[in-house]
């Protein structure tokens, strides 16, 4: 039953306040959600969905997980932030656990995505001038089109999406950009003496879950050893477990000069990213030369402990690497004439659906949002499927027949 307020319901008077006060720099699936819990949501109007978009692959361990949650609150009461000014108990023990997790000597905490790649950028191009011996101000990266590290204004510079970069030039210089998956293309450019690093998503998610052939990643990184370049791996949104693996390079036993991950690094409770490099790259950047207020802040520290003590006690890559199985075989037998393509690595998958008579895939995931699952279109006819990797295989097969039902009626 609806709660109405003068003829209008909690959800219409929720939209319209945003609609009025806030920037219209997204447009959200008209749904207005105030809980969260493992792989469910819940409405305003107490209507509950499964969460098939992870917040773009920051929910892996689902919503509000109690381990991570315990530790937010934990730390909270004590100390949650003291600037990198003064050192504090929290970041060396983090600093310890996730470089021996990821095996790397030492990581450099940010907070967003973007920062992250953004201070990998920098970390590359100045390893180019102090190592790599490139001229100062010379130094390029090679990134690939169709790829998305983020919004600020040097990353939509890498950009080959107008709505990332259109009318908000001028832009930083010192991108090539190459076809994705383009091994040829790679070894052309990686001919320029001016190239510092190669930065790629194992998968590229924005453009839809575009999977490279296979041997892609171990062979980019193969040329960029022989040409001296950095192999710059994104993780933000394939890593922690999403693909099957705990991270995607894993798949070809790729391991990046520079690794950056974000989103699920904090379970969804907050924005923390990581940069993992071993020490010859790492400490090209001396004390008071990269930073940020919140970089490394004791919630962050202990938050990303416990997330990323959830991925292995409760063994989300396998769990991923099973069930994207099913998924990905109950998605691709779906016989409709629209589908023109299912695609998928571990619990990350994608479904390519023709507009008919007028409709797309928004159209489709409104109706998947009547039948209890949440899901976003992508570049007009790409669903994202992407469920918190916690999801157990009966709630798997309940989603996959609310997807096959929805799909009927299309
Ligand atoms: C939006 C996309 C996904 C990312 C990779 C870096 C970042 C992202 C591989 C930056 C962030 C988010 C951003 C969010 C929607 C979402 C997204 F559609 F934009 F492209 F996931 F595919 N590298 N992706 O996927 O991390 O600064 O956001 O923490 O901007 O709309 P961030």
């Amino acid at each position: 039953m609806k709660t109405m307020v003068a003829e209008k319901t909690l959800t219409e008077l929720a939209i319209e306040r945003e609609e009025r006060y806030g920037a219209h720099n997204y447009h959200p699936l008209p749904v207005v959600l105030e809980r969260g819990e493992g792989v469910f949501v819940w409405d305003v109007e107490g209507k509950k969905y499964y969460d098939f978009l992870s917040a773009y692959s920051a929910l892996n361990q689902g919503h509000n997980h109690p381990k991570i949650v315990k530790a937010l609150i934990d730390q909270v009461q004590k100390l949650s932030l003291t600037s990198r000014a003064f050192h504090n108990n929290c970041l060396g023990e983090y600093e310890q656990y996730i470089t021996g997790y990821f095996k790397y000597d030492k990581v450099l905490p940010m907070n967003s995505g973007a920062e992250g790649v953004e201070t990998a950028i920098k970390l590359a191009r100045r390893w180019s001038y102090v190592k790599k011996g490139i001229p100062e101000n010379n130094a390029k990266i090679i990134v690939c089109e169709g790829n998305f590290h983020g919004r600020t204004i040097t990353i939509i510079s890498a950009s080959t999406d107008p709505d990332s970069f259109g009318k908000f030039g001028p832009f930083t210089p010192g991108f090539i950009k190459i076809p994705y998956d383009d091994i040829p293309a790679l070894e052309a450019a990686l001919k320029d003496p001016m190239v510092a690093g190669f930065l790629v998503e194992p998968i590229q998610g924005e453009a839809g879950v575009v999977i490279p052939g296979d041997g892609f990643l171990k062979t980019a990184s193969e040329l960029c050893k022989k040409n001296n370049v950095l192999f710059i791996g994104d993780e933000i949104q394939t890593g922690l477990c999403r693909t099957g693996r705990v991270l995607a390079c894993d798949h070809e036993n790729v391991r990046p000069d520079i690794l950056i991950l974000g989103k699920a690094l904090s379970g969804g409770l907050l924005p923390v990213s990581a940069i993992l490099a071993d020490d010859e790259i790492m400490l090209c950047i001396k004390p008071g030369e990269h930073g940020s207020t919140y970089g490394g802040n004791p919630l962050a520290a202990k938050v990303a402990i416990a997330a990323l003590q959830v991925l292995k006690d409760e063994n989300l890559a396998e769990n991923a690497s099973r069930l994207g199985e099913i998924l990905l075989s109950e998605l691709k037998a779906i016989n409709h004439d629209h589908i023109t393509l299912v695609r998928g690595r571990g619990l990350f998958c994608a479904m390519v659906i023709k507009p008919k008579d007028g409709k797309d895939a928004w159209d489709v995931c409104l109706a998947l949002k009547e039948n209890g699952l949440l899901a976003k279109p992508t570049h007009g006819d790409i669903i994202r499927f992407a469920p918190p990797l916690i999801i157990t295989e009966v709630q798997l097969r309940d989603c996959i027949r609310i997807i096959k039902e929805t799909l009927i009626t299309y």
